[in-house]
């Protein structure tokens, strides 16, 4: 089967949307850090529809840790093709993506980040990539952060790439840039903002200060459930296209993307790809971490625990539904103070109906990675609140509760996690109390009894996940 590339672009079929713009004359704008699959499906599809009326935001990924996604892509010349699942799936070729470096590449990543044409810098790194400690401050004994200062020139984490780049902008006497982190934290703007400032301060001080003035790093809230490729995407793909596709994505129809109306120079005008700008995404942010990506944490842990694989079937089993709903309308949204006129009550509905789509198969699995990074943001924070407010932990604790029951089933059968903490999570063969007193996942909360005995009764009624009754 032919490849996808520039060459073959028109031997696609009407039915399949193409990059409605000549990509030759697109310019190189933006760079971006983690070209995987959510980058691809959300951001560059922004972009891709931004271009067919300004071409100066061409993408140059940069992927450090993995040289898969420039295998995939760079022969098909940065194409792909991105599935929107819905009854109908609709078949769309994305432009955007001009080219994908590696970690290898020390020059031209260099280059392209001190780039006069570069005006974005954007990051979809996970909550991992930013090396922070319990208090969300940069960790500076984090392992890539001790080595990166150590070797600040050659650097191998996202923070020491940033600080470089913009130490090498400085020196060339270019304007900053706008860093735009698209990862699912509390305050990511800032957070990335503080954390390459403190490197820099450890580095090169004259550039913290440049740092300070010339740059910006807006806040952001990013919306797209992007199940992970897999073969029966490659196929539906291969048919409905008519050519080879390394690589392609797959995600809902649904996006939202609000983004800090607070940039360094010139703008894109993403408005035209949907995109809500905004001074303050605080709110935005707080409804979709907590309503969306909580209670899809609880889904994950407690519908593993049941046997499901997918989100759609965790969702047909109602006991799980109900839970989550209830979950949802009185133990989160009490605590997200949304932005004026925002339909909370529609929010949590629209979000139950996504979760619920059969034409998504997400699964599981996926979600469940990485518990230790995701849930201070997704539960923990709620349960703060919660706690401050005086209102009851009991829901709130399971989805924690269901997660240490994850850990314990994995140290019991041998099988690997996905988290950076693996190896101390499984420690002790997962013993859940020793887990829920890792201060840097769980903060002061390890040591409030309100907290710990919640969960330690949530644990104990979780024994036979069939026979709980999710209240
Ligand atoms: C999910 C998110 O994998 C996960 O942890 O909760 O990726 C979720 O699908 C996205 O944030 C939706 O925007």
């Amino acid at each position: 089967m032919t490849r996808l590339s520039n060459a073959t672009l028109d031997q696609l079929p009407a039915s399949v949307t193409r990059p409605g713009y000549d990509r030759a004359s697109v310019k190189a704008g933006v760079v971006h850090f983690g070209p995987g699959a959510f980058h691809r499906a959300h951001q560059a599809a922004a972009f891709d529809t931004l271009l067919a009326s300004d071409p100066r935001w061409g993408i140059t990924g940069v992927s450090l840790n993995s040289t898969s996604v420039a295998e995939a892509l760079n022969p098909q010349d940065g194409l792909y093709t991105l599935a929107l699942l819905e009854a109908e799936t609709e078949f769309r070729v994305i432009g955007s993506i001009q080219r994908v470096l590696t970690g290898g590449e020390r020059e031209a990543i260099l280059a392209a980040l001190a780039a006069p044409a570069t005006r974005i810098v954007s990051t979809t790194v996970t909550e991992k990539g930013y090396c922070l400690g319990a208090d969300g401050a940069l960790d500076l004994a984090h392992p890539a952060i001790v080595a990166d200062l150590d070797m600040p020139q050659t650097p191998k984490s996202v923070i020491g790439w940033l600080a470089l780049g913009l130490a090498e902008r400085r020196r060339q006497g270019l304007p900053g840039v706008t860093i735009l982190s698209c990862d699912n934290l509390t305050d990511n703007g800032r957070k990335l903002g503080a954390a390459v400032r403190a490197f820099a301060q450890a580095t090169d001080p004259d550039t913290a200060k440049w740092i300070e003035q010339e740059v910006r790093f807006p806040n952001a809230m990013v919306d797209s459930i992007t199940p992970a490729t897999d073969d029966a995407l490659r196929a539906r793909v291969a048919a409905a296209t008519g050519l080879e596709d390394a690589w392609p994505i797959q995600r809902e129809r649904f996006t939202q993307w609000v983004i800090e109306d607070d940039f360094a120079g010139e703008r894109p005008e993403l408005e035209r790809a949907g995109v809500t700008f905004t001074r303050d995404v605080h709110g935005f942010e707080a409804a979709k971490l907590r309503l969306l990506n909580g209670p899809h944490s609880t889904l994950a842990y407690v519908g593993l625990g049941l046997g499901h694989a997918s989100v759609a079937q965790a969702m047909a089993d109602s006991r799980l539904a109900g839970f989550v709903e209830r979950l949802m309308r009185e133990d989160i949204a009490p605590s997200v103070a949304a932005p004026a006129g925002f339909d909370l009550g529609g929010y949590v509905g629209d979000i139950l109906a996504r979760f619920a789509n059969p034409a998504i198969e997400h699964k599981l699995a996926q979600i469940a990675w990485d518990g230790s990074q995701k849930l201070p943001y997704r539960i923990l924070d709620t349960t703060r609140d919660a706690l401050a407010a005086g209102r009851p932990l009991d829901r709130l604790a399971v989805p924690v509760a269901a997660w240490l029951r994850f850990i314990e089933r994995a140290a019991a059968s041998g099988s690997p996690i996905t988290d950076p903490l693996a190896g101390r999570l499984l420690a002790a063969g997962g013993a859940w109390c020793a887990v829920l007193s890792m201060r840097e996942i769980f903060g002061e909360l390890s040591e409030d009894e309100r907290f710990t005995g919640a969960v330690a009764r949530a644990h104990d009624a979780l024994a036979d996940p069939a026979g709980y009754e999710l209240q």
